[in-house]
């Protein structure tokens, strides 16, 4: 461990996971997928769960219980509908508790958004755009990244080439102009 490790393990060292990816459904998981890919892409172990707050309270209580003397450093919880499983999860642990609301059938996630946003004072849950998986992973990684150089280094390569990608774009479009530019997206 170097010295920017702080009291953070290297994630190439550390076979536990640090953070874990639990959601309500498998309903869900496509929309946390972006999530797991992106960290276990920063070769971070990612535990992942399906513990809903409804249908498996007890098994969403152990897991909350446990996580802590585990390891684990940060959970994301995506939820949908009545999303009750961030703030649940939220309630049993002092780990950050990352809420990602799912984009539910009739409601288009505005349901899940609130119910994971209007926390109570006291017990925060870190929300997410409706459908933003992606953004969970690297706010989770930010997190850890604060104490760990290696996974610092993987969000600034993520933000350049982030960068890079958009700087190709606006060549692209100065150089053909807006007709070709929307014909040929058309085709991608
Ligand atoms: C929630 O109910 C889950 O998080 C899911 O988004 C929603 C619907 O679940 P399924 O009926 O698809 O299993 O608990």
């Amino acid at each position: 461990m170097n010295s920017a490790s702080g009291n953070l393990p290297s994630a190439k060292a550390e076979p536990m996971p640090l953070v874990a990816v639990v959601m309500g459904s498998d309903s869900d998981l496509m929309t946390l997928q972006p999530a797991i890919e992106l960290l276990e892409g920063f070769n971070l172990a990612v535990e992942v769960r399906i513990l809903s707050a409804h249908r498996t309270p007890e098994e969403m209580t152990t897991f909350a219980k446990e996580a802590e003397a585990k390891g684990l450093k940060v959970i994301i919880a995506g939820a949908g509908g009545a999303a009750h499983l961030p703030g649940m999860v939220a309630s049993l642990t002092t780990i950050p508790v990352i809420g990602v609301p799912i984009q539910s059938k009739y409601l288009s996630g505005i349901d899940s958004m609130y119910s994971i946003l209007q926390m109570p004072g006291g017990i925060p849950v870190a929300t997410v755009a409706i459908g933003g998986g992606l953004n969970a992973g690297l706010l989770a990684a930010q997190i850890l990244g604060t104490f760990n150089q290696d996974i610092n280094q993987n969000i600034s390569n993520y933000r350049k080439s982030l960068h890079g990608q958009v700087v190709k774009k606006d060549e692209k479009l100065v150089q053909i102009g807006s007709s070709s530019y929307i014909s040929q997206m058309s085709k991608d």
